[in-house]
């Protein structure tokens, strides 16, 4: 008798051990293959985050990824705005080493080059399915873009198997989502005409046409009108394609979950770009008032919500042992970026950029430190970390993850900080903002005296524009109030030479006119 118990309960041991595999799918056999899930916001600051300090905002899925995972309290974004930032992320480069990687209008041409190694290719090469949802802005075509027509090179030429995506931003011309190269929902009888200077004959405009606009322009965004937001750039035709701004949220969601499905049985790296919090910032009517801040604090509980419903996706398939995610931001917080939408009026207590100074557009810290996420459950150990990352090394270190040989120079591995398993962050950093470069190194940081202005008045966000060199010590001043520049001169020199090193001189070209040694 005793021995049938025991055969009996091998029997039952043996047969929940393979219901298991069974049901975490082939994916779970390729642990060194982890899916990678990459959830990057817009313009999400330092301190728009619950466990970043954001007492009056509720983010409880962000936070749950960062209390069970590495939550890095110096990780970067390397500009302060959103296509250089992106470009870096995708190539392992440094933006600024591309001339052409500044915010881009929604006509530009692809600003990664087909033959240039990505992200997505090295994963593909490594057995990979690649996909991009959400806003891309970083260029579509070689030339003028015939929107009606396939739309190529874009993400599908520089290593993406599938992509769903805004060209540029939600308050940028084209509105409309592109799927694999074509506009979703085009009638050929209506055609899409754009035009980045001047507005098609008859067509409303933000500035011309105040009556039908539901949300009002502060500056800039006057141009065409959809859905009674007026947005950069002129647009004709494609109605039955134009996207609606409050859906949009879902609509990627949707998408981004319905891949992770169909692509549970292989590995898969998903690179899901949220628009929120974003200008124009709409909520679906489900998230209106909820934060109490107006649209943009509302935009950042939705964008938490999607983040919860994604990670539910991944754990309902069984998928979270086995997918690496990484969440971060493409650069730092701005409140009146254009559109009068009470983001200054209802900010109330709340500090998007934390105890840092400036913002997005800044040199300051609060332009490139950015929350930034690792979670991977079962293989992450919960943990803050202080080392120094930032996502131009996403590239290298995903690399050696899953046992690619492809590395780019200014990419550094730092899979075992980014695993939780090292503190061994970069020893440097050139950070970026609206084409002028500043640099960190250790505890430090040296920002040039660039020419213009000290604040930007429009967005109300200081530049980093100083009339001397700036030396900041993070160490002990996180809030960059001490510039050090003329206490300490033979540090200030010492960061300038390990500068230029990396940086070349040309930033030069752009600073006040003093007499340097
Ligand atoms: C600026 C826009 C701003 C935003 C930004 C790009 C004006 C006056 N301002 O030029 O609203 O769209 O570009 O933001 O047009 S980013 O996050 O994509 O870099
Ligand atoms: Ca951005």
């Amino acid at each position: 008798m005793r021995y049938l118990l025991l055969l009996l309960s091998c029997c039952l041991l043996y047969a929940c051990g393979t219901n298991q595999t069974q049901a975490q799918g082939k994916n779970t056999t390729k642990k060194s293959q982890p899916n990678i899930v990459v959830i990057y916001l817009d313009d999400l600051g330092y301190g728009d985050v619950g466990v970043y300090g954001a007492d009056n905002l509720p983010t409880p899925n962000m936070d749950k990824l960062a209390n069970g995972g590495v939550m890095f309290t110096d990780g970067y974004a390397t500009s302060a705005t959103c296509s250089p930032s992106r470009y870096a992320l995708l190539t392992g480069s440094y933006p600024w080493r591309n001339k052409k990687a500044k915010i881009l209008p929604g006509t530009a041409p692809l600003l990664i080059k087909t033959d240039q190694m990505t992200l997505p290719k090295m994963l593909k090469e490594k057995g990979y399915q690649t996909s991009v949802i959400g806003k891309w802005h970083l260029g579509l075509g070689s030339g003028l873009v015939n929107w009606n027509q396939n739309i190529s090179p874009g993400p599908n030429e520089i290593g993406f198997d599938y992509s769903y995506i805004m060209a540029a931003t939600q308050d940028r011309v084209p509105t409309v989502y592109i799927e694999n190269g074509k506009v979703r929902n085009l009638d050929p009888n209506d055609p899409i005409e754009i035009d980045y200077k001047k507005n098609f004959e008859g067509q409303p405009t933000g500035l011309d046409n105040p009556e039908l606009l539901k949300m009002g322009w502060h500056h800039g965004h006057n141009s065409s009108i959809v859905n009674g937001i007026p947005r950069i750039g002129y647009m004709k035709g494609g109605e039955s394609a134009r996207w609606v701004d409050e859906n949009m949220a879902d609509t990627f969601l949707v998408r981004a979950q319905n891949y992770i499905v169909e692509h549970k049985d292989e590995p898969f790296f998903l690179y899901y770009g949220m628009q929120q919090p974003h200008v124009p910032r709409t909520p679906h009517p489900r998230f209106v008032g909820k934060s109490g801040m107006g649209p943009r604090g509302d935009v950042i509980v939705e964008a938490d919500w999607c983040v919860g419903e994604l990670y539910k996706t991944l754990e309902k398939e069984g998928l979270l042992e086995n997918t690496l995610i990484i969440l971060t931001s493409d650069n730092g917080p701005v409140l009146n970026d254009g559109y009068n939408d009470d983001a200054v009026e209802k900010l109330g207590d709340h500090k998007p950029s934390g105890n840092l100074r400036g913002g997005k557009y800044s040199l300051f810290e609060a332009g490139t430190r950015v929350p930034f996420i690792t979670y991977w459950k079962g293989a992450i150990q919960p943990q803050k970390s202080d080392a120094l990352v930032c996502q131009v090394d996403l590239f290298s270190s995903i690399a050696a993850l899953v046992g690619s040989k492809q590395r780019v120079a200014d990419s550094e591995d730092l899979s075992d900080v980014f695993l939780g398993k090292s503190n061994n962050g970069r020893k440097n950093l050139v950070l970026e903002a609206t084409t002028r470069t500043a640099f960190r190194q250790g505890t430090w940081v040296m920002i040039p005296p660039f020419r213009g202005q000290a604040l930007n008045k429009k967005v109300n966000i200081e530049t980093g524009n100083l009339t001397d060199f700036g030396l900041f010590n993070l160490a002990d001043d996180i809030g960059q109030q001490n510039n050090l520049a003329k206490e300490q001169p033979e540090k200030l020199q010492e960061m300038i030479a390990a500068f230029e090193a990396i940086r070349g001189k040309d930033y030069k070209k752009n600073i006040q006119n003093l007499k340097l040694k």
